[in-house]
């Protein structure tokens, strides 16, 4: 069906290969046309369709050369080292992290941009948040360089705001489960390779112990979110700084016994690293109700329907 842009947007998404990027562009472009999503990494992506421009978004000059090139409207800045990956090099993390969110809001502030996405995570809140049904206005205190670096980046989003008008949303991502893309450097990725070692037929080994609960949510829901958020009319958007999002929340061993009706030989070991730290520090489940009254979030999936859909679609492509 031919698609027609009613609206002139044009989308520029920073981080576009990612795994949330490479399916929400997918979105993007059904929703206003292959010709007004600009899809940017620090590499091409191979088989990709549609217009695709390397950004490193480090460099402000080269974020705003697109922008003015392709008239753009909103900008998507996905990009952000994670969790896990960040605490290898703590001091880098935050430079990376925040220079690219500065350059974001910087361009998008001196170039009229009407709307910018800018993601967050459940990695803001710390011992100081309640573990259970975590509120929105919980005390923010991370424990990892990601989560500081989006505890400071909400408060920009806020400020650029308040002081500029610049119309940023933002969303607090549980762990994002889908089988389209791989997830990289995160401390619930373990969730996604799950899926793909069963299907695969091997052993599995995690990183987390088995009882290690965390909020977590489906593609589709979250691809949703995203994109209702953006379409939400500005006076309803009452939370500057990000909303908590909740999709589901399990533990390995949730997920396991779920695997298992599929797989009853499937084998797990479990092997807590590092990343069992971070973990521990995180909510068990969050409390959305802000976003679902501000601007009617509402989950589809658990972690039954969501297993089926990973297991069916990962099982036809791997055979
Ligand atoms: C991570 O594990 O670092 C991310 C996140 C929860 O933001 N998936």
């Amino acid at each position: 069906m031919e698609n027609y842009n009613i609206s002139n947007t044009v989308v520029l998404v920073i981080g576009a290969n990612g795994q949330l990027g490479s399916v929400l562009v997918k979105s993007l472009q059904e929703k206003f046309g292959v010709n007004n999503v600009i899809a940017s990494d620090l590499r091409t992506r191979e088989g990709y369709q549609g217009l695709f421009e390397i950004i490193d978004a480090i460099t402000f000059e080269r974020i705003e050369e697109v922008v003015k090139a392709y008239k753009v409207t909103q900008i998507y800045h996905l990009a952000a080292i994670l969790s896990a990956k960040g605490e290898e090099n703590p001091l880098q993390t935050w430079d990376i992290n925040m220079k690219t969110m500065f350059n974001v809001f910087e361009v998008a502030r001196l170039n009229q941009i009407e709307k910018v996405f800018y993601p967050s995570s459940i990695a803001v809140f710390g011992e100081g948040a309640d573990k259970e049904s975590t509120s929105n206005h919980a005390y923010l205190d991370p424990a990892t360089v990601y989560g500081i670096s989006k505890a400071a980046g909400e408060n920009w989003a806020q400020y650029y705001f308040l002081r500029y008008g610049l119309d940023v949303r933002s969303i607090r991502y549980p762990g994002v489960i889908g089988y389209q893309s791989l997830p990289g450097g995160g401390t619930t990725d373990y969730a996604v390779d799950i899926f793909h070692k069963a299907v695969l037929g091997e052993s599995f080994s995690c990183f987390l112990t088995e009882d290690t609960t965390l909020p977590m949510i489906f593609m589709d829901d979250v691809i949703r979110a995203t994109i209702e958020l953006m379409d939400a009319p500005k006076e309803s958007i009452q939370t500057r700084t990000s909303y908590n999002l909740a999709g589901v929340s399990f533990s390995p061993k949730e997920v396991v016994e779920e695997i298992v009706k599929s797989y009853p030989n499937f084998e797990v070991n479990y092997e807590p690293d590092f990343r069992q730290r971070i973990a521990d520090k995180w909510p068990k489940s969050i409390d959305d109700s802000l976003a679902r009254n501000e601007w009617g979030w509402k989950p589809e999936f658990d972690l039954e329907a969501m297993s089926k859909i990973m297991i069916e679609k990962l099982k036809n492509y791997y055979n």
